[in-house]
């Protein structure tokens, strides 16, 4: 029977959530990637390859493995011909590029002619081509924050979380170029029997996925408010309507996206509806 393999961030910043979509997913396997590098899964045909996020866009197009979990940025820096099957909504960052905090800066054109420090040569580059500015790249494996203030580049391009390193280098962000997460990512040609099992664990991840991104709500509604307010609720299909013991008043079941959950319970509220939950889901398969 085929197995898919998967590779994930041996150890890190993507480490714990990968494991845990994983395991989020109903899959289970061994739990110590110090010496083991790879764990087949006890209830799925799946098998848990643990890597450097650098190398797995480069495992992944050569069929070493089948599949990975990566951050967007390895994605595009390492341009690999795989597919991105997924954003997976965790491992969120930027990447900006930064300039000590008192240089003046009016725009990207204030780049132009500087030395920029970065690990990211490709995405950099094919951000400045679209601008049309040459810099002079410096390729810098590590520590990039630190080379402006040893005075071995004008500007950095790194990535940047909350931003606390930046402030604590004396550097200021001026342009955000990519907006970052973890993606899961696939060989280009799987064959029938691994996209198979492919589209299982996506079945799950997005089901667990879906649960994230939305409430259900149960509301009672004086029965005739219940045209006006299902508008409000497109839900799944329509929303479920059951009849309250006391007449004239019904019990209105449905879910809400995340995002506009707080408008919708406003309006929900200035039209009638009364006694509102709001609940959160275990699983949502649409
Ligand atoms: O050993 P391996 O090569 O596998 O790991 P790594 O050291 O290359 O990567 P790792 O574990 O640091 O990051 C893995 C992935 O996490 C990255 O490729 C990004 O997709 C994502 N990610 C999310 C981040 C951050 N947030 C982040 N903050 N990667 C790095 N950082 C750095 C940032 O550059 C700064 O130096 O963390 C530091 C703290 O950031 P601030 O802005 O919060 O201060
Ligand atoms: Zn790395």
């Amino acid at each position: 029977m085929a197995i898919l393999r998967i590779a994930i961030q041996k150890s890190g910043r993507l480490f714990d959530d990968s494991t845990a979509l994983l395991r989020d997913a109903g899959i289970s396997f061994g739990s110590s990637p110090n010496r083991l590098l790879r764990a087949p899964a006890n209830n799925f045909p799946l098998e848990i390859i643990f890597l450097r996020d650098d190398d797995i866009p480069d495992y992944v197009e050569g069929g070493v493995v089948d599949a990975g979990i990566v951050g967007e940025n390895v994605l595009l820096e390492k341009a690999k011909d795989i597919r991105l099957v997924e954003r997976l909504g965790f491992g969120h960052c930027r990447m900006s590029i930064a300039l000590p905090k008192n240089s003046d800066y009016a725009g990207v054109q204030s780049l132009a002619g500087l030395r920029i420090a970065t690990s990211y040569v490709r995405i950099l580059e094919n951000f400045l081509a679209k601008k049309k500015i040459t810099v002079e790249i410096h390729e810098i494996s590590g520590a990039v924050e630190i080379t402006p203030s040893l005075g071995l580049a004008d500007a950095i391009f790194d990535i940047v979380g909350t931003g606390s390193t930046l402030l604590a280098n004396g550097l200021r962000e001026v342009e955000t170029v990519l907006e970052s997460e973890a993606v899961l990512v696939a060989h280009r040609a799987l064959s029938l029997e691994k996209q198979e099992i492919l589209d299982r664990l996506l079945f799950r991840v997005t089901a667990n996925q879906n649960a994230k991104n939305y409430r259900y709500i149960l509301m009672n509604i004086p029965n005739e408010r219940i045209a006006d307010i299902s508008r409000l609720l497109p839900g799944m299909r329509s929303p479920t309507i059951l009849p309250l013991a006391e007449a004239g008043w019904s019990s209105l079941h449905s879910v809400v996206r995340e995002e506009v959950f707080w408008d919708v319970l406003e309006q929900l509220k200035a039209a009638g509806a009364e006694g509102i939950l709001v609940v959160p889901m275990e699983r949502m398969i649409l």
